[in-house]
């Protein structure tokens, strides 16, 4: 660790601020003490979590208008690890990173598993792409890959994510998230029913085939690039594919994958009671899927999402969670949206570990919706950022990590070394 940003360089700049941490992180400890909360109990659980870092969220990604690319970009997944390495040096909770398939295909995947072992960087769950076609491929995936009514391309699609899952043993990376944008753009395009049973018959084929410690993910969504029907467009539909399948089939909850005002949280608590929740993509949106950095828009729901994971993993009912982020960065540098992001994230854990759901759960009994609530945003309106800069700074990371990172001109470092792609091409990267 520590080879993206050096360690003396996070210390200096920690000496300068670790007296104002104190004094907050002291301030926030006798608050809570009054409510009989441990703050060091809180900070070693914030010590615990990690959050995965998607490998095509560190280039600049853009719309189908266009996407206008930074100076410094990373061009492969070598260079994309490079900025991956330096979020982790300074936030200490993003040690991991999802890769997609093709779009990070090498030749060699045991020199890539230790590159990034160069930069204690692993590899979490890796993603297969049915989405586009691959420039050599005679088979189109347009009309479908997994649920296409051609076998010879659903055959294809199955290649694909069985060789991502190749590529991920070697990587020691530990499941599979299957998202299909298939469907139809107009009434009568697509069988709905033919469809999704070609959808189940085509998973089982890559199920058979995952590793005993693998888990698979199903990834809904309910339009984009489809239109007027998709095939996995719910978590219900997702729950009864996953059921179908077996035990290591698990439903992934993308939070911009749900129609405006559905209640994310409440779906959650659904599939943990299901025992199908598997993980997440972490991101944020005012209208569609926009990818749009974590807690921006709506933070207050990303609160009542760990909401519902606290309350499930202090009752003992919450099996092993991937956290992975899911964003496209159009119009920031992606290393400071994404520093940004892992710590929404991990300060509205930290704010959800704040609830004591043994009272909630009274209030509920007893219908005093209004101490109900006061509970939440009593947790909610806590500055909990001393606590986690606290372990941040335990675990020699930077206290303030946008400061330390804009210290470092990394891009204009990496504009030197990198080439730079002029132009403003269009696709999310
Ligand atoms: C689909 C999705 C999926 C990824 C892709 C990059 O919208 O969320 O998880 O494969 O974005
Ligand atoms: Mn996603």
């Amino acid at each position: 660790m520590f080879k993206a940003v050096e360690k003396d360089l996070i210390n200096t700049h920690n000496k300068k601020i670790e007296s104002d941490l104190n004094f907050d992180y002291e301030y926030l400890e006798k608050k809570l003490r009054k409510e009989n909360i441990d703050i060091h109990e809180i900070k070693e659980k914030i010590k615990r979590f990690q959050v995965a870092v998607p490998t095509w969220g560190v280039g600049t990604g853009g719309t189908r208008f266009a996407r206008f690319p930074g100076i410094g970009e990373p061009n492969n997944i070598f260079e994309k690890i490079e900025d991956c390495a330096v979020i982790n040096d300074l936030v200490g909770i993003t040690e991991k990173v999802s890769p997609h398939f093709p779009w990070d295909n090498v030749s060699d995947f045991k020199e890539l598993k230790e590159f990034a072992n160069s930069y204690s960087i692993g590899f979490d769950v890796v993603n297969s792409n049915t989405f586009q076609d691959s420039a050599d491929s005679e088979l189109s995936f347009k009309y479908g890959s997994l649920t296409n009514a051609n076998q010879s391309i659903r055959d294809l699609a199955i290649k694909v994510n069985l060789d991502a899952i190749n590529a991920g043993i070697t990587l020691e990376s530990k499941g599979l998230t299957v998202w299909v944008g298939d469907g139809g753009n107009f009434p009568g395009q697509i069988s709905f029913s033919n469809s999704l049973s070609r959808y189940i018959d085509s998973m089982k084929k890559i199920y058979t085939k995952l590793p005993q410690d693998w888990n698979i993910y199903l990834e809904h969504k309910p339009y984009e690039p489809a239109f007027y029907s998709t095939v996995i467009s719910d978590w219900g539909t997702s729950y009864i594919c996953a059921k179908e399948l077996g035990d290591r089939a698990l439903c992934l909850v993308d939070l911009g994958h749900h129609l405006p005002n559905t209640n994310i949280e409440m779906i959650v608590s659904r599939l943990i009671d299901l025992n199908k929740l598997g993980g997440f993509h972490f991101n944020d949106s005012k209208f569609g899927d926009d990818d749009l950095d974590a807690g921006s828009i709506n933070p207050y729901e990303l609160f009542l999402i760990f909401n519902e994971l606290s309350s499930a993993s202090q009752k003992g009912k919450l099996n092993q969670i991937s956290y992975m982020i899911d964003q496209s960065h159009n119009v920031t540098d992606p290393i400071e949206s994404l520093i940004l992001s892992s710590n929404e994230i991990i300060n509205c854990y930290a704010k959800s570990l704040l609830v004591n759901y043994d009272i909630l759960e009274e209030c509920q009994d007893k219908a005093d919706p209004i101490k109900a609530m006061q509970l939440l945003k009593n947790a909610f309106n806590t500055d909990v950022s001393s606590i986690t800069a606290m372990a941040r700074l335990e675990n020699l990371n930077a206290i303030n990590p946008i400061q330390v990172y804009r210290s470092l001109n990394y891009k204009q470092q990496k504009s030197k070394i990198r080439v730079t792609n002029k132009g403003s091409s269009s696709g999310i990267v």
